[in-house]
This record gives C-alpha cells, sequence and structure tokens, in this order.
C-alpha cells in the first residue's frame, strides 16, 4: 500500500466550485457518526434509525409540499409515501421501475414501456433505462434550457408509461414548466416524475411550482446529501400514492419485517440519521437563508463574469454556467479549482454551502491573472 488512509484527509472544499456535493451541517456530521453501525434495511432489527427515517421522509415530505398534499396523515403514515435512498440515481431509477410496473397491471398495458424525458435529464435516467429494459424518449428542450412542452406532448404515445420534469437541471440549473408538464402527463394518463435531487431544498423558496402542490406530480426524487446538507449517501424518493411505493415492495420472508421496497438491501444508516438531523436544524429558516445567500452569490459572480467579456447564462437557481475559452479552463483547473463543463462547454459553478465570496473572489482574481 502506498500511504495509509490515517495519512490522508477528505479534499477540502475550499477550490471545488462543479460539485453537488458539499460540507454536511456539523449536527448531520454527528447523526451519521452515531449511526454508522446501523441498517434502515432492516427496521425491525435496528428500530431507532426506523424512527429517524420516518422523521427525515416526514421532513421531505413538508420539502416537496406532500404534507399539504396528504390530508390528516401523521408522520408515521407519512413514512409510506417515500424513503431515504442512496442517491439521486437510486431515487430516478425506482421511480422509473414503479411507473413501468404499475402500467404493466393497468389494462391498457403495453409490452415497449417508454420514458419521456427532456434531453436535459440527468444521466441516472439513462441507467435506468437500460437497468430496467424500458426505452428513453428524449425530448429537446427550448432556448433556455427547460423542456418543451410540445415535444414532450408529441412524444407521449400509447407506450409511455412516465414523464419526467427537472426542476433544476446538471447543467444549468434550469426549471422545467412542472404545471404545464403535469397537464400533459394528466391528459395522457401517465405519472409525472419531478427529478429536483438538487433544486429540491431551494425551490420552496425560488417562487417555482414544482412539488406535490401541483396535480398530476406523482413522484418527486430530492436528495438531503446535495444542497439539503446531510451527509452522503442520503437521497431522497417521495410519491403521492402509497401504491407507488408499494410497487417496489419485494417479500423478505426470513426478516421481521415483511417487504422492503429500497433497491438496496443493507443501507447507510449514517446517511439516514444525518437527513434526519440536518432537516431538524435547518428546514426551515437555514435553508431559506442557504437559498437567498447562494442566489445573491450567484448573481454577483454572474455579474462579475459579465463585467469581464464573458458570456454568461442568466442564474435561475445558483448554478452559473459561462463561457470560458479551453486552454483558460485547462489553466484554471491547473491552479487547483475543481472546475468541469457543460456538454456544450461552458464552466459551470454550483454555489453549493460551501461557496463563498472569498472563495469566488479568489478564483475571479485567478481568472483576471489568466485571461
Ligand atoms: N438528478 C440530478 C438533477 C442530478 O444533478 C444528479 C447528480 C442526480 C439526479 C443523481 O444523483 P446521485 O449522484 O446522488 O446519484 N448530479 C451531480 C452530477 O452528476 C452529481 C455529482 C455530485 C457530481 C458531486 C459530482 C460531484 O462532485 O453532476
Amino acid at each position: 500500500m502506498q500511504s495509509p488512509v490515517a495519512e490522508r484527509g477528505p479534499q477540502s472544499f475550499d477550490r471545488v466550485l462543479s460539485s453537488m456535493c458539499t460540507e454536511p451541517h456539523p449536527a448531520a456530521r454527528r447523526a451519521a457518526e452515531r449511526f454508522l453501525t446501523t441498517n434502515p434495511g432492516d427496521p425491525a432489527t435496528y428500530t431507532a434509525i426506523a424512527e429517524l427515517e420516518h422523521d427525515a421522509v416526514a421532513g421531505l415530505a413538508t420539502v416537496t409540499g406532500l404534507t399539504d398534499a396528504v390530508d390528516a396523515e401523521t408522520p408515521t403514515a407519512l413514512a409510506a409515501h417515500g424513503y431515504v435512498t442512496s442517491g439521486g440515481t437510486e431515487s430516478n431509477l425506482q421511480a422509473v421501475r414503479s411507473a413501468r410496473d404499475r402500467a404493466e397491471t393497468a389494462a391498457t398495458a403495453t409490452h415497449d414501456p417508454v420514458v419521456v424525458a427532456p434531453e436535459s435529464a440527468h444521466f441516472s435516467f439513462h441507467k435506468a433505462a437500460s437497468v430496467l429494459g424500458v426505452e428513453l424518449r428524449t425530448v429537446p428542450t427550448d432556448d433556455d434550457g427547460r423542456a418543451d412542452v410540445d415535444a414532450a406532448a408529441a412524444a407521449l404515445d400509447d407506450d409511455a408509461v412516465l414523464l419526467v420534469g427537472v426542476a433544476g437541471t446538471t447543467e444549468y440549473g434550469r426549471v422545467d414548466p412542472i404545471p404545464a408538464l403535469a397537464d400533459l402527463a394528466v391528459d395522457a394518463g401517465v405519472p409525472l416524475h419531478v427529478d429536483a435531487a438538487w433544486g429540491g431544498f431551494h425551490l420552496p423558496f425560488s417562487g417555482h411550482d414544482w412539488g406535490f402542490d401541483v396535480p398530476g406530480v406523482a413522484t418527486v426524487t430530492v436528495d438531503p446529501h446535495k444542497v439539503g446538507r446531510a451527509a452522503v449517501p442520503a437521497g431522497g424518493l417521495l410519491a403521492r400514492e402509497r401504491e407507488a411505493l408499494d410497487a417496489l415492495a419485494i417479500d423478505t420472508p426470513y426478516l421481521e419485517t415483511a417487504s422492503q421496497a429500497s433497491l438496496t438491501g443493507t443501507r447507510s444508516g449514517a446517511g439516514v440519521a444525518s437527513a434526519a438531523a440536518a432537516l431538524d436544524h435547518l428546514w426551515r429558516d437555514g435553508y431559506r437563508r442557504e437559498y437567498e445567500r447562494a442566489m445573491d452569490l450567484a448573481n454577483w459572480l454572474a455579474d462579475e463574469l459579465a463585467g469581464r467579456g464573458l458570456g454568461v447564462v442568466d442564474p435561475e437557481l445558483p448554478l452559473v454556467a459561462f463561457d470560458l475559452p479551453a486552454a483558460t479552463f485547462e489553466a484554471v483547473r491547473e491552479r487547483g479549482w475543481r472546475l468541469s463543463r457543460t456538454g456544450a462547454g461552458e464552466a459551470r459553478v454550483v454555489v453549493m454551502p460551501h461557496v463563498s465570496r472569498e472563495s469566488l473572489s479568489a478564483f475571479l482574481a485567478d481568472l483576471d491573472d489568466l485571461l
């Protein structure tokens, strides 16, 4: 072995500008450590973490508007409407799987299930399509990077089992017109899945219509381990109808609980506990303050970049994509900045909780030096 683990530390977040991971909230970090050895996949044995998962799901239900959509339910009952996944990829895959399997039992069942999604959808939908044997039919986005509603309408045929909308795209932070997509989905008789893996903790404060408040939204992905400031891996999947979760349940004959809806068997209790702790500490004012801080910073950065003559995509959520000559991009990375590019080649800065005015000023100073 090259160097002992004890001599290595995780890398600092100082120069990380394109990641959707961040420094967990201190309470989330403590909770993760306390529950490291627990397995929420076996709730009858690990009862304390099972209870914390109920709290986390109830918290995520509030974030996504499900609490208002599902009448008079206690937090425990809400637990049947979701679970803490191991990230957005699992949530998206499970949403596709649930829709596929529920369509299979319908009178109008198709042998060639199709999922319709904007081309801006995260690559996890391509993984889901490959694993689940469904066709992913991607439709163009408009000039602003949002799902083209007419194109989505044209793509929905009798084989469609699910329509996907993205609320906070990975590349540009764009929010699709969720109410219009939901209308389409209702007309076509398919559920709408909203991928708010990254955007979900900003959207309650941004004025968008995106969650369960929108009729027709059937399932939502929202990840505590991104903007939610929980530890990795803590994703979230929520469903308006319990039946969407039931469709995922597999019998578990030798466990004390009868069935399991999660994709993985053993799961991270650290992720679950940290999600519950982060939600407990930050919902709602903490997340609102972070949205306002990050959005101000994104707008400031966009102005600074435009002031330097660079083409900037106007930020809708705290994510700034901007033109940067390829040679400068490489030189910036050589100075230690962890920056990535969109498919079209723009550099992207994701204003996560660890990204500060100081770090962005240092980044701009390096840019000035290089340009
Ligand atoms: N949906 C959306 C909208 C996403 O942005 C992502 C991940 C996912 C789903 C999948 O989530 P998981 O990665 O939790 O399964 N978006 C980031 C990306 O692909 C993930 C990421 C995070 C990448 C941290 C780099 C990084 O350092 O860019």
